[in-house]
């Protein structure tokens, strides 16, 4: 077959890698000269391991190509981005554009399938609806679905592969069809079903990351306050059959988790009110972040240098959309008197990328750990604080050994876990819990 697919990131050019590498002739489009003509020479600006090679061979054989528009195909699969507004609702602009392009190529017996994640009743409603000025009906004359992608940034291409897809047709023969078409290299199940569950499947997948993330945030705070160790409630909880809680971090970033339940939220903002108290408990986290920050840096006079590791939105990977270190970044600057350094060999941030970790801890006073990269694994704690002008560590993601770090000299502290020192001759004897590194009930 000849497939159209629009939009070539992080979903679209894998997608039509696979497809061009199992059979069928893809014609790549996008809006943006830099992509098309990277991928014309057989390039990708996406890293994605393994992604290059199959980009390059399915370009050298032809069976990928490039263009600015669509042309008539059999199928087409739109994989533009749906961005958040400004009012938390779903920009549905690119989605709208792409179906407008493809009117005039759309014939009797065409696919066309969205991949983008929408709103639910997006692909019935806004697709079908903009469909039908091509003079065919959708259902009748051509089939329509969607059909999201459920992909990991880091592992797209084994993904695209194992994991299973719900596939929602606006009738049943739409979904056996597109089906059939991705059956050429999904090796997971693929279940069927209509359009707007298969949107608020997409929708609610992330949306239950983002509770049980919200969740282990919380967690993390209540921990904090009571002078107990989240992760290691977390770790021990989580030998219990049927529970999964997630981990607490600085914050929930990415362009799906940190987005999309806004999108159920839009659509019933007075029933879908644990959903949005979610994202609004991980919005805040670089804020919490901050005032820990503050507390630990209160004894300091004059500037204040923060050393940050990683600022991409997770680990392992060169992506910053929605990271929310870049925001608590952001956020000590403008406290006034706080210098900050990133380091991240993945990111193109602020230099980040080509400085050395052992240079920019040079007279700094805090070391925030903040995206667990592979490489902040193993790191000498000695250098580190023969260089820093004062010894604190903030480990906002259980990365590090608070033994091996204070075995260089410097005072480790985590996120999620209020110390408890025990100190004697208060309250008749008693030992009384003192939470340490953190500031008082004012700081919090
Ligand atoms: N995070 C935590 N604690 C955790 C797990 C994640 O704080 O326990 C944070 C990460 O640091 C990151 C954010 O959440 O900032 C999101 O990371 P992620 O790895 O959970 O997810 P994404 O956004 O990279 O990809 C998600 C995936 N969805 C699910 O796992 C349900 C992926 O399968 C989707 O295809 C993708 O969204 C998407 O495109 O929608």
């Amino acid at each position: 077959m000849k497939i159209c697919v629009i939009g070539l990131g992080y979903v679209g050019l894998p997608t039509a890698a696979m497809f061009a590498s199992n059979g069928h002739y893809v014609v790549g489009v996008d809006v943006c000269c830099r992509i098309l003509d990277a991928l014309g020479r057989g390039e990708t600006f996406i890293c994605e391991p393994g992604l290059g090679k199959v980009v390059r061979w399915a370009v050298s054989e032809g069976r990928l190509i490039a263009k600015n528009e669509p042309e008539p195909a059999d199928a087409y699969i739109i994989c533009v981005p749906t961005p958040i507004s400004p009012d938390l609702s779903a920009d549905l602009s690119y989605i709208e554009r792409a179906v407008r392009s493809i009117l005039p190529c759309v014939r009797k017996g065409n696919m066309v399938i969205l991949e983008s994640t929408s709103p639910p009743g997006t692909t019935r409603d806004l697709v079908c609806g903009l469909l039908r000025g091509s003079g065919l009906i959708p259902g009748d004359d051509f089939f329509v679905a969607y059909c999201p992608e459920r992909v990991l940034p880091g592992r797209i291409l084994s993904e695209l592969v194992n994991n299973s897809r719900v596939i929602g047709g606006i009738n049943k023969e739409s979904a056996i069809r597109v089906r059939n078409l991705y059956s050429c290299f999904v090796r997971g199940e693929m279940y069927i079903t209509d359009s707007a569950t298969a949107e608020m499947c997409k929708l609610v997948e992330n949306t239950y990351r983002d509770v049980n993330i919200a969740l282990a945030a919380e967690l993390a705070m209540v921990c904090e306050k009571l002078g107990i160790n989240a992760w290691e409630v977390i770790r021990y909880a989580n030998k219990h059959p049927r529970v999964n809680l997630h981990q607490p971090g600085p914050g929930v970033g990415g362009h799906c988790i940190a987005v999309d339940p806004w999108f159920i939220v839009q659509k019933q903002p007075e029933t879908a009110r644990m959903i949005k108290l979610a994202r609004m408990i991980n919005d805040a986290m670089p804020k919490y972040v901050l005032k820990r920050i503050k507390a630990l840096m209160k004894g300091i006079s004059g500037v204040r240098r923060v050393c940050v590791l990683g600022v991409t939105y997770k680990p392992d990977v060169d992506d910053i959309r929605e990271s929310p270190v870049i925001r608590l970044v952001s956020m000590l600057r403008a406290e006034g008197g706080y210098s900050v350094i990133t380091v991240d060999r993945h990111a193109d941030y602020e230099g980040s990328k080509e400085r050395d970790l052992y240079e920019a801890v040079k007279g700094c006073h805090l070391l925030l750990l903040a995206v667990n990269h592979r490489e902040f694994e193993r790191v000498d704690f000695v250098r580190i604080r023969e260089r820093m002008a004062y010894p604190c560590v903030l480990d906002t993601r259980n990365y590090w050994r608070a033994e091996e770090v204070e075995a260089a000299g410097l005072v480790y502290h985590l996120l999620g876990w209020g110390k408890q020192t025990y100190e004697e001759g208060h309250d008749g004897g008693i030992p009384v819990p003192a939470v340490r590194g953190l500031g008082g009930p004012e700081e919090r």
